[in-house]
């Protein structure tokens, strides 16, 4: 039999090295040409000492210049800096939520959108208290999303959702002060916070940057997650392929990036059309490919097997392989840069959101009245596209890995089932997963989570981490683009259970399972926070005390602050190889890695040497379980 083997990076770049020298023919530019041009980054906002929040400013602060015109100083402008950071994130996040569940409002039986997980909706409804006997799905539906809509402007009260939680984190979240409340107004109140004359005082903006963070993880994210299970259903795992190879020459290939189930989930559906199908026999191609990128493609292929082509960084590369003839995007983590690309090419650059508006793109916007007419319109776009190949640009790199996704908390409880032979049943514990960890089969977890970034060799941090901490007998979550480069490298396939040592390899054979689980998109981060829930209350213990951490070793998003503060207001240890941006002032960096423990638990540690960052954490494994006596 053949030994299993990763995909290498080396391999991966030089698949990339490839494509730009077709960037180079085209006389396009990439990021990484660009990223040339931007090194070395401006150092006051590097370390967040550039104050531009009125028109006095903007202000720097030097050692020689310690305040800025209004007197404010290092701490309070690089505070509202991370405060603005966070609030950009949790808006970004709760936004995505609420599309979602205004698009569960207006599913309809027969319509574009439909309940396809109707026993998660009403599982949710008792959750809120609302009445389910007898009553009609769809009727049901209505009441639940409305509910769900007004916890973003509900005028008195905290977020529903962090009922769900150990009574002790929502103690001490009610200690700390930083229950979110409606969600915009957390992301009101951060930005009147941070207006000029407003709050300077660190300890205050940082609480409010996890307020808001909370806001997110424990609100909006957390619908984002919930309300797409019900709409699309809940993940269960299934097999894909990842990385550039799933695109194919014959085909026509559409990308889907961005993140909203809502608009990926129908252009799948219309791939399949047998109109379309017909359409692109019609134009030479053999059929239609969909591949995603980002998000996106997290969302698709833990409902549909859809494969995963690349992560962030592996946007561009897409319209490189001269074989894609549309890039679809709804919303978040989209370069401009595709636009120009695009124009390089035959590929079709297709925007769809008004929150997304980009020059060099054709804008369908894309709207849940009239969804299924939008998404075959782009559909065929896209068909219609494929005789306007360039043949001389034509190169789709030949790698391709397998993976198997899809392990949402509710598959996660099924599948280990299995190990211990207990019957599943609807009500399917954690009780395997707690009896892994304590007899130390299993050491422990780590949530790997985050983009990737250029700061860092795009990807070898997600990869060499994960490598090390399965190794290690630690089992990984993943979600978002580091889930991406877990599966692009090969490490989603079940057979790199030969990577992990002893223990962790029984585990993953006997619950047949890879030793990364892929959790999903960004927004499913919030599925982390309910099995770590689960797990402490199966547990016994506090989230704070279990073998579990959170690391984002190459994040560059919003979005991932706002997510890293949900997790360690959570209680969770959480692991950063890129600088949060805050080094201008110490009494901020004291409180995010120090100081915030008094309140959660848990702080940040923020290392770039991604080795070390990794030895790290399989230490502060060792050292929960050794606390916890197991
Ligand atoms: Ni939302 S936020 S680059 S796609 S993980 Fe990927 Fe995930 Fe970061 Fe964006
Ligand atoms: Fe400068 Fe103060 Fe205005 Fe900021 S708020 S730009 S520090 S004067």
């Amino acid at each position: 039999m053949e030994e299993f083997r990763l995909c290498t990076i080396e391999e991966m770049e030089a698949a990339t090295d490839r494509l730009l020298e077709t960037a180079a023919k085209v006389g396009a530019d990439t990021y990484q040409s660009r990223l040339a041009h931007q090194n070395p980054h401006c150092g006051f906002g590097d370390k967040g000492t550039c104050c531009r929040i009125c028109r006095m400013g903007p202000c720097r602060i030097t050692p020689k210049e310690p305040r800025g015109i209004c007197g404010c100083d290092a701490h309070g402008i690089v505070g509202r800096n991370f405060l603005r950071f966070t609030a950009g994130g949790a808006a970004t996040h709760s936004d995505h939520g609420r599309n979602i569940v205004d698009t569960l409002y207006h599913a309809e039986p027969g319509g574009a959108y439909q309940v396809k997980d109707p026993e998660k909706l009403i599982r949710i409804a008792k959750e809120w208290g609302v009445e389910t006997e007898g009553r009609d799905i769809y009727d049901l539906c209505k009441e639940v999303a409305y509910m769900g809509l007004e916890e973003y402007g509900k005028v008195f009260g905290t977020q529903r959702w962090l009922s769900r939680a150990p009574k002790h984190t929502q103690e001490l979240w009610a200690k700390a002060g930083v229950e979110p409340r409606a969600i915009d107004k957390e992301i009101s109140c951060s930005m009147h916070m941070t207006h000029m004359g407003n709050s300077s005082l660190a300890e205050a903006l940082v609480r409010q940057s996890f307020r808001a963070g909370m806001s997110d993880g424990w609100g909006g994210s957390m619908a984002g997650t919930e309300f797409s299970d019900v709409l699309f259903g809940t993940p269960k795992p299934v097999d894909t392929t990842a990385n550039l190879g799933v695109m194919k020459k014959e085909n026509v290939n559409i990308v889907v990036h961005g993140h909203d189930p809502a608009l990926s989930e129908l252009i799948c559906e219309y791939c399949e059309d047998p109109e379309m199908l017909e359409l692109a026999k019609s134009v030479g191609a053999e059929g239609i490919t969909v591949s995603g990128v980002c998000c996106t493609a997290n969302e698709v292929a833990m409902r549909r097997g859809v494969p995963m082509v690349g992560n962030f960084l592996q946007q561009e590369n897409v319209v490189l392989t001269g074989c894609c003839e549309a890039i679809v995007v709804d919303v978040q983590c989209i370069f401009p840069a595709l636009g120009p690309l695009s124009k390089c090419f035959h590929t079709k650059f297709i925007t769809t959101s008004p929150i997304c508006r980009m020059p060099d793109s054709d804008f369908i916007e894309f709207s849940v009245e009239d969804a299924a007419e939008n998404a075959k319109n782009i559909v065929k776009t896209a068909v219609l596209n494929f005789k306007n190949r360039k043949p001389e640009l034509i190169h789709i790199p030949d790698l391709v890995t397998e993976a198997t996704v899809g392990y949402s908390v509710e598959a996660i409880k099924k599948q280990l089932n299995v190990v211990t032979n207990s019957v599943v049943d609807p009500q399917d514990t954690l009780k395997p997963l707690v009896d892994c960890i304590k007899s130390g089969v299993v050491k422990g977890a780590v949530a790997m989570v985050g983009c990737n970034n250029p700061r860092v060799r795009p990807d070898t941090a997600h990869i060499g981490l994960m490598k090390k901490l399965i190794a290690n007998g630690i089992v990984i979550v993943a979600s978002g683009c580091s889930a991406q480069a877990a599966a692009r490298a090969g490490l989603m396939d079940k057979k790199a259970k030969d990577l992990c040592n002893s223990g962790l390899k029984r585990v993953c054979e006997l619950a047949d399972i890879p030793p990364v689980l892929h959790m999903g998109s960004c927004v499913d981060i919030s599925r982390m926070m309910i099995l770590v829930s689960d797990l402490a209350k199966e547990a016994g213990c506090n989230i704070s005390q279990l073998p579990v951490l959170g690391c984002a070793p190459e994040w560059m998003s919003e979005k991932a602050v706002s997510i890293g503060n949900y997790v360690v207001a959570t209680g969770i240890e959480t692991y950063l190889g890129v600088e949060p941006g805050v080094s201008g002032s110490s009494e901020v960096t004291d409180l995010l890695t120090n100081g915030v423990r008094d309140w959660f638990e848990a702080a940040y540690t923020v290392e770039t040497d991604i080795d070390k960052l990794g030895d790290m954490m399989v230490e502060k494994i060792k050292e929960k379980r050794a606390a916890l006596g197991i």
